[in-house]
């Protein structure tokens, strides 16, 4: 899926990550085209100066041509919103901008995503792979050979030492520690503060330190 950074951006959702989205495509010098939110009003609170688009189907109908996405949301609940977001204005042959804060330090053999989001202060470092429309929020680390998947949200100060594997469509809370080479399953979620010391199964939630299943009471989890 190409790159489609160099038309103005439109935003989708007009809450707290767009703010962060918003900053960091100003801050790189791209062209805001607009917000579109569900709740246009309070997205014309927040976002005064912005021109706001009421709701999707009005922004569907805008001419995908003249402008790339950037999807404002962020992953209060689980990034399947973002995701599907993402699949609705795909289908309608929209292109995405990828959002990189000047302040991001990314490896040069770094490979990033159709519409992935790299906030300010994050580190990429060599042979990472960012998954399209994952987000690596504020200050996380992401160390060498480690792989983040499409629609993953990495939330603010995350690290992840060499070699991680994210899977698809997961959660990793804010601050959360994984070591070195370990597995996230697809659609887990990892939460705030916890460390990961082993492999986490597909579609699990981990907790605490260690992180552990609370469900099932284990810590370890096979990955398949
Ligand atoms: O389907 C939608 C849709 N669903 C919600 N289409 C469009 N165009 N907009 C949608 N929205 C809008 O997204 C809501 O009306 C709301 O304005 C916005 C979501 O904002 P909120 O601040 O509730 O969540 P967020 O995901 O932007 O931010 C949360 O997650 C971030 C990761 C906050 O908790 C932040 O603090 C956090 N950093």
């Amino acid at each position: 899926m190409p790159d489609d950074s160099k038309k103005p951006v439109l935003i989708i959702g007009g809450g707290g990550h767009a703010t962060v989205v918003l900053d960091a495509l100003r801050a790189s010098g791209q062209t805001i085209a607009g917000i579109c939110d569900q709740d246009p009003a309070q997205a014309q609170a927040r976002f005064p100066e912005e021109t706001i688009i009421d709701g999707d189907d009005a922004a569907l109908a805008l001419p995908p041509d003249e402008i790339s996405i950037a999807i404002g949301g962020g992953s209060t609940r689980s990034p399947a919103a973002r995701a599907a977001l993402f699949a609705r204005y795909h289908k309608a042959g929209f292109g995405f901008a990828t959002v990189i804060h000047p302040s991001a330090i990314v490896a040069p053999n770094a490979e990033i995503g159709a519409g992935a989001q790299l906030m300010a202060g994050c580190v990429l470092q060599p042979n990472v792979t960012i998954g399209v429309n994952a987000v690596v929020n504020t200050g996380a680390i992401i160390d060498h050979d480690s792989r983040i998947g499409d629609h993953a949200f990495i939330s603010p100060g995350v690290t992840l030492s060499g070699g991680v594997e994210i899977g698809q469509g997961c959660h990793i809370g804010a601050g959360a520690t994984i070591i070195e080479y370990r597995r996230v399953g697809e659609t887990a979620t990892v939460g705030a503060g916890a460390v990961v010391i082993h492999d986490v199964a597909i579609g699990a939630t981990v907790t605490g330190v260690p992180a552990i299943d609370r469900e099932f009471k284990t810590m370890t989890e096979d990955y398949e």
